[in-house]
């Protein structure tokens, strides 16, 4: 079995090569990697659905997701992007202290996500500034987004 020490070696030049965390410091981005839970996904099965309640923040260590959402108009969700290795998502609900605004589906067998629970997310996020300016400007932006489609 592979030692908790190479699956954290692992982990940490990944997240290391995720942009969004590319600055953090080393002792922050190994605190991330101690509590990090990994979850695996079948094809077609929702990682996230639109309208729950959420508390994690989720990065994409192997496979691909598509981000469908429901819009007025159309029966069926649509889809708005599809994200891959190095991607992450889920933190608008965290952000925005509100319930998840779009549904993420696994598009393959065996898609790996890291899951940060919303303690480490804030510690993450709460303590770098630039970070947190970053995030929040892009979840407004993703609002605005979803004001122009029309999303229910
Ligand atoms: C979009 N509208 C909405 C994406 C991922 C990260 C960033 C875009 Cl920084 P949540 C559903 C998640 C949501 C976002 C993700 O879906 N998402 C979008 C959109 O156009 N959500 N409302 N595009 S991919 C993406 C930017 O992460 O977070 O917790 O759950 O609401």
């Amino acid at each position: 079995m592979r030692s908790t020490q190479a699956r954290n070696e692992e982990y940490f030049s990944f997240l290391r090569s995720v942009s969004l965390l590319k600055d953090l410091p080393e002792e922050k981005l190994a605190k991330i990697v101690d509590c990090l839970e990994v979850d695996y996904f079948d094809e077609g099965e929702y990682i996230i659905r639109e309208g729950e309640e959420g508390n994690t923040f989720f990065i994409i260590a192997k496979g691909q997701v598509s981000v469908t959402q429901t819009t007025e108009g159309c029966l069926e969700p649509q889809e708005i992007k599809t994200l891959g290795v190095g991607d992450y998502f889920g933190e608008k609900a965290l952000i925005s202290e509100d319930v998840r605004s779009a549904n993420i589906i696994s598009k393959e067998n065996d898609t790996q996500c890291l899951v940060v629970d919303r303690d480490n997310f804030n510690q993450m996020v709460g303590t770098y500034e630039e970070l947190q300016a970053y995030l929040r400007e892009y979840v407004e932006q993703l609002s605005r987004g979803d004001e122009q489609r029309n999303a229910m």
